[in-house]
C-alpha cells in the first residue's frame, strides 16, 4: 500500500510476520545506543592501560633537523616518547598505503602536510600524554609549501615527494578511459557542444565518533589485539600482518562499535600503527584516541576533483558524447581508498543514466602538501564526482537547447529492456526503470505547479526565485568481483557464517562491518526470511577477526550486494540440510521435502499437515541427526559477486533564493529511490535521511580550505560547516522496485545514494533559479555569499 502523502510506504504484509524481508523492524542494536550503553574504541579500559598523544607538525613543508625528548621525558608520567627512528628498528617507520604509497608512520626526514605525525608521548593518562607531547622539542627547517594541484604541478613548485626514487615533479598518475578519437569526432559533428569547469570541493567525512585504537599486546599468548575503529577489520589484520611480521594468526582485529565512518575509517591511519607497535614495545595496553581537529586535518578527506565537463548533442536534445578532464589532489601520499585496479575509482561511470555511445575521460592526479586522502565518501569510489559532473551537464546542456530539463533526460535515458546494458566505459548495469523514478518523483513534487510558479516570479520581478533541480543518477555498488576488485591484493568477496543451536535460535557471524547502518537487525531479517526463522531469534556479530569470517569490510554500500548475499546462499546452505533432517524427522525421503516460505515450515510434498519447523529441525540436528548427515546444523558461503548492482533514483530540489541577500532556503525535496528489494524500509528510510543531509552539507556548507602557507583554515568544526537540523528540510521520500537480476534475494545497496544522488540536484536548482538570466554554473560551498556574486553577475541581485 502507497501512503497518501507519497512518504515512506509501509510494508508490514511482507516477511510473513517473522521479521523477515520488507519488515519494518526496528532496529535490534538501538536498545544498547539508546540506553548509554554502546561500547565504542574510547570506552575500553584495561587494566594497566597508558595513553598515546601525537606530536603534530604546524607546518605543511619542512624537513625536520633534531628532535629532543629529554623535557617530554622529565614529566611525571611519560612513560615513553617514540620517534620514527625508535619505530625504524621494529621497520616500522613507514606503512603502506591502499595503493602501494609508502607512507611515514612518524616523519622520518621531511614533513609533508600541516599535523602530519611526527612523534608519539605515551604516559599513564591521556592529559600527562599531552603534557608530555607539548615538551618534545622539535626543530623544523620550515620549506615552502604547495597546496593547490594546479600550482604543484608547475615547473618551479617545490617538490614534495623526494623520498621518492626519480620523482622530479608533483605529478602523482595519469588515468584515461573511452575512446578519446570516436569522442572527438563526434564533437566536430555534433549541432551543439556545452562546457563547463566545476570543483567538487575538499570534504571530510566527520563521523561522529574519531578514529582511535587500543593496541594490547599479550607476552604470555605472544598475541597481539588490535581494538579499532575500522570499517574492514579482516583486510587491516592482513596489512598488519605483513607490515609488522608478525604472524596474521597472531593478531586480532576487534572494530567494536563505531560511531560513524562513512569512509573516513577505510585506510589504516599512522595512530593505529604507533598504538599498536607502543604496546608490543611496552608490553602494556595503549591508547589512542583523535581529535576532533585532528581527525580533520590528518584523516582521509575525500573530492578535490577539479572538473571539466563537455556534452555534445543533436539540436533536438540527444546526447551523443561526453568527454571529461579532472585534475585531482591526490595531497602528500597516494592513499585513495579504492580497489586497487581503479586509480580514479569508478569515476568512469560518467555517463550516467543515460545511453551515450561514445565517452572519453582523463585525469591527473598532483601531489600537495595537504593530508593525503581521496577516501570516498559516502560515495562508492568517485561515483558522486561523476554523478555531478553528468547531471551538472545535463542541466547545462538543457539550458543551452531551451529544453525542460526533464525532457532532455527522458529522451536520452537508458530504457527498461535495454539492461543488462554495457556502458561506453565498460559498466555492466544490471537492471532500472529512470522513467519510472522520474515519473514518481515528478508527480510528488508537482513539478508543473512549480515551473508555474518559477515564471510568476520572474514575470512579477518577485524578491525571491524559484529554482528546480533535477538529479536522475545511477550508482554502481557492491564490490567485487574479485577478480576485478581487491584490495592490496585480496580479492573483494565477503562472507557469512549461520550457526543454528539446538534450542532453535542461531547466531549469524558477518565479514562486514556496520558503523551505524543496522546490521545487526537487517542480516538478521536475511535469515529470518530464508530459514523461517523468528527476527528475535538471530544474533548478528561482526568486527572481530577471531571468529568472524574474512570478509573485506563495509563501504562502496557493498554489504547488502555481497555480504547480504553471502549470508542468503548460507541460509539456503542451511536449508538444504534442514531437508534432510525433516526427512528423518517425518519419516519421508528428503526429495518429498518442501520449503514452505509463507509459514516458513517444512512438509512432505502433498501433506500440508505432516510439516516441521526449523526449531524442531535444529533439534533434530544435535539429537537425532540422520546417519546419511553430520550432526550440527551450520553453514558458511564466501560470496563473490558477479557483477556489482546499480541503484538509481530521481531526486528533485526546490529552492527559493533571496535576491538581497543569497541565501537559499530549501521549499520541497523529493527523493524516490530504487535499490532493489528492500530489506528494512525503515533502515533505507534513516540512511537516505543521513545521506540527503550530508548531500546539503556538501551543496551549501563544507570544504577543507588552506590559506598559501599550508594551514589548514577548514579543519575544526568552526570553520568546517556541518548541517544541523536547522538547515536540514523536511524530507519527502519515496521509492520504486527493480531488483538486480543477479542477486540472491534480488538487492542492491543504498548507503550512499543519497549522498551520491542529491548535489547536483542542490546546485541544479540553484543554477536554475538564475538560468534565465545566462547563469549557467554556481561552485560549491553554495554559500549566500557565492551566491550573491552570481546573483550580481546576472544581474539580479537587489
Ligand atoms: N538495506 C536494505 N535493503 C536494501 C539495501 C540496503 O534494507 N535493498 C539496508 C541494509 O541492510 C543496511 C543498510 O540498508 O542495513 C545499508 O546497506 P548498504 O546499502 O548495503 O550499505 P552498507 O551497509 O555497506 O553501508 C555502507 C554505506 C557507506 S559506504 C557509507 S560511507 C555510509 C552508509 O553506508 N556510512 C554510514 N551509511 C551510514 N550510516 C551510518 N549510520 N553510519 C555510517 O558511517
Ligand atoms: Cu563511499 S564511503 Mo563508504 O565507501 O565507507
Amino acid at each position: 500500500a502507497e501512503a497518501e502523502d507519497g512518504g515512506p510506504q509501509p510494508e508490514k504484509h511482507c516477511g510473513h510476520g517473522r521479521g523477515g524481508m520488507g519488515e519494518e523492524v526496528k532496529r535490534k542494536e538501538d536498545q544498547r545506543f539508546i540506553t548509554g550503553r554502546g561500547n565504542y574504541v574510547d570506552d575500553i579500559k584495561k587494566p594497566d592501560m597508558l595513553h598515546c598523544e601525537i606530536v603534530r607538525s604546524p607546518h605543511a613543508h619542512a624537513r625536520i633537523e633534531n628532535i629532543d625528548k629529554s623535557r617530554a621525558l622529565d614529566v611525571d608520567g611519560v612513560v615513553a616518547v617514540l620517534t620514527a627512528d625508535d619505530l625504524r628498528e621494529y621497520d616500522l617507520a613507514t606503512m603502506p598505503t591502499l595503493m602501494a604509497d609508502t607512507q611515514d608512520v612518524l616523519v622520518n626526514d621531511k614533513v609533508k602536510f600541516q599535523s602530519q605525525e611526527v612523534a608519539a608521548v605515551i604516559a599513564t593518562d591521556r592529559y600527562t600524554a599531552k603534557d608530555g607531547a607539548q615538551k618534545v622539542v622539535v626543530d623544523y627547517d620550515v620549506l615552502e609549501p604547495v597546496v593547490d594541484a594546479e600550482k604543484s604541478l608547475e615547473d618551479d613548485a617545490p617538490l614534495i615527494r623526494d623520498d621518492i626514487e626519480g620523482q622530479e615533479d608533483n605529478h602523482c598518475l595519469d588515468w584515461e578511459t573511452g575512446d578519446e578519437e570516436a569522442t572527438a569526432e563526434a564533437f566536430e559533428n555534433a549541432d551543439v557542444t556545452v562546457k563547463e569547469q566545476m570543483l567538487y570541493q575538499r570534504l571530510h567525512p566527520a563521523p561522529i565518533e574519531t578514529c582511535g585504537a587500543v593496541g594490547d599486546y599479550d607476552p604470555g599468548k605472544d598475541k597481539l589485539t588490535v581494538h579499532m575503529t575500522s570499517q574492514a577489520p579482516h583486510i587491516h589484520r592482513t596489512l598488519f600482518a605483513q607490515v609488522s611480521g608478525i604472524p596474521e594468526h597472531k593478531i586480532r582485529i576487534v572494530s567494536p562499535d563505531v560511531g560513524g565512518g562513512f569512509g573516513n575509517k577505510v585506510p589504516i591511519y599512522p595512530g593505529y600503527v604507533v598504538a599498536a607497535a607502543a604496546s608490543y614495545v611496552l608490553e602494556q595496553p595503549v591508547k589512542w584516541v583523535e581529535e576532533r581537529s585532528e581527525n580533520i586535518q590528518s584523516t582521509g578527506f575525500a573530492r578535490d576533483y577539479d572538473m571539466t565537463g563537455e556534452l555534445a548533442a543533436t539540436d533536438d536534445g540527444e546526447i551523443l558524447a561526453v568527454r571529461t578532464d579532472v585534475l585531482a589532489d591526490h595531497g602528500a601520499y597516494n592513499a585513495v581508498a579504492q580497489p586497487s585496479k581503479f586509480p580514479a575509482g569508478f569515476f568512469n561511470i560518467f555517463t550516467g543514466s543515460y545511453d551515450i555511445d561514445t565517452a572519453y575521460g582523463s585525469l591527473t592526479a598532483a601531489y600537495t602538501n595537504t593530508a593525503p586522502g581521496g577516501v570516498a565518501y559516502r560515495c562508492s569510489f568517485r561515483v558522486t564526482e561523476a554523478v555531478y559532473l553528468i547531471e551538472r551537464m545535463v542541466k547545462v546542456l538543457a539550458d543551452e537547447l531551451g529544453m525542460d530539463p526533464v525532457e532532455i533526460r527522458r529522451k536520452n535515458f537508458i530504457q527498461p529492456e535495454q539492461f543488462p546494458y554495457e556502458s561506453p566505459t565498460g559498466w555492466n548495469y544490471d537492471s532500472g526503470d529512470y522513467e519510472g523514478a522520474l515519473d514518481k518523483a515528478l508527480e510528488m513534487a508537482d513539478y508543473d505547479h512549480y515551473r508555474e510558479e518559477q515564471q510568476r516570479r520572474i514575470d512579477e520581478d518577485a524578491d525571491t526565485l524559484l529554482g528546480i533541480g533535477i538529479s536522475s543518477f545511477t550508482e554502481v555498488v557492491g564490490a567485487g568481483p574479485g577478480k576485478t576488485c581487491d584490495i592490496a591484493g585480496v580479492e573483494m568477496f565477503d562472507s557469512a557464517e549461520i550457526r543454528v543451536h539446538p534450542t532453535g535460535n542461531a547466531t549469524v557471524r558477518v565479514g562486514v562491518q556496520t558503523q551505524g547502518q543496522g546490521h545487526e537487525t537487517t542480516f538478521a531479517q536475511i535469515v529470518a526470511e530464508e530459514l523461517g526463522m523468528d527476527v528475535e531469534d538471530i544474533t548478528v556479530e561482526h568486527g572481530d577477526t577471531d571468529t568472524d569470517p574474512y570478509g573485506l569490510g563495509t563501504y562502496g554500500s557493498r554489504s547488502t550486494p555481497v555480504a547480504g548475499a553471502a549470508a542468503a546462499v548460507a541460509s539456503r546452505k542451511v536449508r538444504e540440510k534442514a531437508k534432510a533432517i525433516a526427512a528423518n524427522e517425518l519419516e519421508a525421503a528428503k526429495e518429498d521435502i518442501t520449503w514452505d516460505r509463507e509459514s516458513g515450515e517444512f512438509h512432505v510434498a502433498g501433506a500440508p499437515d505432516r510439516s516441521i519447523s526449523i526449531t524442531e529441525i535444529a533439534a533434530g540436528a544435535y539429537m537425532n541427526h540422520p546417519s546419511s548427515e553430520e550432526p550440527g546444523l551450520e553453514a558458511v558461503n564466501y560470496y563473490d559477486p558477479p557483477e556489482m548492482t546499480y541503484p538509481f533514483g530521481s531526486y528533485i530540489v526546490v529552492v527559493e533564493v533571496d535576491r538581497e541577500t543569497g541565501e537559499v532556503e530549501f521549499e520541497k525535496f523529493v527523493a524516490v529511490d530504487d535499490c532493489g528489494n528492500r530489506i528494512n524500509p525503515m533502515i533505507i528510510e534513516g540512511q537516505i535521511h543521513g545521506g540527503l543531509a550530508q548531500g546539503i552539507g556538501t551543496a551549501m556548507l563544507e570544504h577543507v580550505t588552506f590559506d598559501d602557507n599550508g594551514n589548514v583554515t577548514g579543519g575544526d568544526f568552526m570553520n568546517y560547516l556541518l548541517p544541523t537540523s536547522m538547515e536540514i528540510p523536511n524530507f519527502e521520500t519515496g521509492h520504486t522496485v527493480t531488483p538486480s537480476p543477479h542477486h540472491p534475494i534480488g538487492a542492491k545497496g543504498v548507503g550512499e545514494s543519497p549522498t551520491v544522488g542529491s548535489p547536483p540536484a542542490i546546485v541544479n536548482a540553484v543554477v536554475d533559479a538564475m538560468s534565465h538570466a545566462g547563469i549557467t554554473h554556481v561552485e560549491m560551498p553554495m554559500t549566500p555569499d557565492t551566491v550573491w556574486e552570481k546573483l550580481d553577475e546576472a544581474g539580479l541581485a537587489t
